[in-house]
């Protein structure tokens, strides 16, 4: 299924016109619960998807959407590691800045969804890779349930302390790469102090997902599993108008 795009005449209607998309959006992927996985460039975003796919894919009916700029490469990836059958996983292109496409505009991952959706209708669980980004990007929580950000231990001990949406108030952060600490002279435990002081109770795993062996990425995966069963979220609601409540009380 295509979602119809909805045109807008007046800068005036653009919350009209972007409440009508996000319903429609809304009924046609309502069944998957999803988990936006966002990151820098390199942070082992792919590598995750990949290894959460070998781990649960199994047990559950998965798609996943892959975000390159100007490429498919990450989906090209994932289908050669066999991560899911090829027609389970779907590189958009993003064209441009990757935040935009699923944070601010995110019809073109609505449409991917929904043709995932419509090709599977068994599918429960989805899987979007962000394209990297330089630690502000964040998902629209009209496209995903869940958000999990990935950090890399080869970018610096101090990027915990650097700040960002991801890092303070993601679902789940995963600290990537954790093999490379000595060779970059990075202290594993001062990393972790400092993720706890910027993101106080909400969890966090470091993980070596090249290897993708540890109990580490069991972890993640068992994170993913409790919120599948978890009860669903109420949307957060846009704005104070009437519609946005009853959106919320109502049709998820
Ligand atoms: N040493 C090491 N390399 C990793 C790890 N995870 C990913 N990589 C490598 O880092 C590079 C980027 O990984 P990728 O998953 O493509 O990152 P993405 O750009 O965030 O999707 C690849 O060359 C991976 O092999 C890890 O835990 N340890
Ligand atoms: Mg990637």
């Amino acid at each position: 299924m295509r979602l119809p795009h909805v045109t807008c005449a007046s800068p005036a209607c653009y919350n009209i016109d972007q409440e009508a998309r996000m319903d429609q959006v809304h009924s046609a992927v309502s069944r998957l619960v999803r988990f936006g996985i966002g990151g820098p460039v390199g942070s082992g975003k792919s590598h995750l998807l990949l290894r959460l796919c070998q781990r649960l894919g199994g047990e559950h009916s998965i798609v996943a959407i892959t975000n390159d700029i100007y490429s498919r490469e990450d989906e090209r990836f994932l289908i050669r590691a066999g991560a899911l059958a090829a027609g389970r996983i779907l590189g958009v292109e993003t064209g441009g800045c990757p935040h935009a496409a699923i944070r601010d505009d995110i019809s073109v991952n609505a449409d991917a969804l929904a043709r995932l959706q419509d090709r599977f209708g068994d599918a429960r669980v989805a899987f979007i890779e962000s394209g990297g980004d330089n630690l502000a990007a964040s998902f629209s929580p009209d496209l995903v349930d869940y958000q999990i950000y990935v950090i890399d231990v080869a970018q610096g001990g101090d990027i915990p302390r650097k700040g960002g949406l991801g890092i303070s108030r993601s679902d789940l952060l995963v600290v990537n790469k954790v093999d490379l600490a000595p060779y970059v002279g990075v202290d594993l435990e001062r990393m972790a102090d400092d993720v706890r002081a910027a993101r106080g109770d909400l969890p966090f795993v470091m993980t070596n997902l090249k290897d993708g062996s540890g109990v580490d990425v069991d972890k993640v995966a068992a994170w993913v599993v409790a919120a599948l069963g978890a009860p669903r979220r109420v949307r957060p609601a846009w704005g104070a108008g009437g519609h946005h409540h009853r959106r919320a009380a109502g049709s998820r």
